[in-house]
């Protein structure tokens, strides 16, 4: 493989010759490397990467995307963090060849990423970065960028979908789900609120990056602030609610999305202070009263939405999510279900937060987070 890459690179507009390939990468989706290279003035370091065209076929289209969106955000300060795409010696975003299909980033220098929360200001760093990303893409005519996955987040489809799944999927696995696909069903009008208000206008369509795990978030190495968001293959037209709320679905909860362990899931509020103030911080200004009144049951519908995502998966035979044992698609359905139920407990006073850090975030910023930052083990 990594003489392929040595060929594939050679196409880009990079400086120097190959002098190592680093494979060592765990993404589910794309395959990545780090390439480094050396000329008479030093070393130079690149991502490349293979693209999956089987979850993305139209990678084409997908590189607009990010081409418009990096530059776009680039364009914004003199000093902001981004991937930025290589272009290769064609003139073009991707190198094709009979092995694949690949695209090539600058490396970002002094940067890292972490699989695993380690304090309050981190997720309120995850927030900031969410929020900045937002801004920069305020002005961006959204209606410019390619619907990578159709109805990505159109809950009623979901629910459509997963109505399906009840009738035409696996005979047993209806049968064992019963009571879980009924009580996801039992929630269809609230969980079609965010697609009703996007239908009817009442909430924009905005840039929304799709997958605001932690993971996705760049720090800076020396002061462990968020530097920018990368994993941009799903950026998008959508709400800006489902980043918020799908942040909080996969970081305030205190087990992680395949925890076997429902009756100890729980959306861990102080966390969602954190994460709430940072973003709000970037955020407020440009949120419509609307939005920010969806805000807080944004996180009930994306927990649900996934947790229907993986039952459906279930049903019809586990082929989208990748699995590694039986009922790893309905240990997920199950563990998103608890935490909604928790976040459904807490809506009222996360609704109450929103509203207090809204009209006074900054007072609150500084007083809440600090107190709280000394009470919480994360
Ligand atoms: C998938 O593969 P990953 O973890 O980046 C999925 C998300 C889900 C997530 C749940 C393109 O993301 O929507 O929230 O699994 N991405 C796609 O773990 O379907
Ligand atoms: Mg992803």
């Amino acid at each position: 493989m990594n003489s392929i890459i040595k060929r594939i690179a050679g196409h880009f507009l990079i400086k120097g010759d190959v002098v190592d390939v680093d494979s060592h990468f765990n993404g589910l989706v794309n395959k990545t490397f780090l390439v480094r290279t050396q000329d008479a003035n030093g070393y130079y370091d690149y991502i490349i990467q293979k693209i999956n065209t089987y979850v993305f076929p139209n990678p084409h289209r997908l590189m607009e995307n990010i081409v418009h969106v990096t530059r776009h955000i680039a364009s914004k300060e003199e000093h902001n963090q981004t991937l930025h795409v290589i272009m290769s010696s064609e003139g073009k975003t991707l190198v094709e060849d009979a092995s694949g299909c690949y695209r090539c980033y600058h490396y970002l220098e002094n940067a890292h990423n972490y699989q695993q929360l380690q304090d309050l200001r981190q997720f309120k760093e995850v927030g900031r970065a969410i929020g900045i990303f937002q801004n920069h893409l305020q002005d961006f005519p959204v209606k410019l960028l390619y619907e990578v996955i159709p109805d990505f987040h159109n809950t009623p489809k979901r629910i459509k979908a997963l109505k399906k799944a009840a009738k035409v999927g696996i005979k047993e696995r209806i049968k064992e789900t019963k009571n879980e696909i009924q009580n996801f069903l039992d929630k269809k009008s609230f969980l079609s609120r965010v697609q009703t208000a996007l239908d009817q206008k009442e909430i924009p369509l905005r840039v929304t990056h799709n997958d605001t795990k932690l993971n996705n978030v760049m720090f800076d190495q020396l002061t462990n602030r968020a530097l920018c968001l990368i994993d941009l293959d799903t950026v998008m037209p959508g709400s800006v609610l489902f980043d918020f709320g799908d942040a909080l679905r996969v970081g305030a909860s205190t087990k992680p999305e395949d925890d076997k362990e429902f009756k100890h899931i729980a959306f861990d509020i102080t966390r969602f202070i954190a994460f709430s103030a940072g973003y709000l911080l970037q955020a407020n200004e440009w949120l419509s009263d609307k939005e920010g009144d969806m805000l807080s049951e944004s996180v009930y519908i994306i927990t649900m939405e996934c947790g229907m995502r993986f039952l459906t998966d279930y049903l019809l035979g586990d082929k989208y999510f990748l699995t590694r044992y039986p009922k790893h698609n309905l240990v997920r359905a199950k563990n998103q279900l608890s935490l909604a139920n928790d976040i459904w407990q807490k809506l009222t006073v996360m609704q109450k937060i929103v509203k207090s850090l809204r009209t006074r975030f900054e007072e609150i910023v500084i007083t809440k987070l600090g107190r709280d930052k000394e009470n919480c083990n994360l």
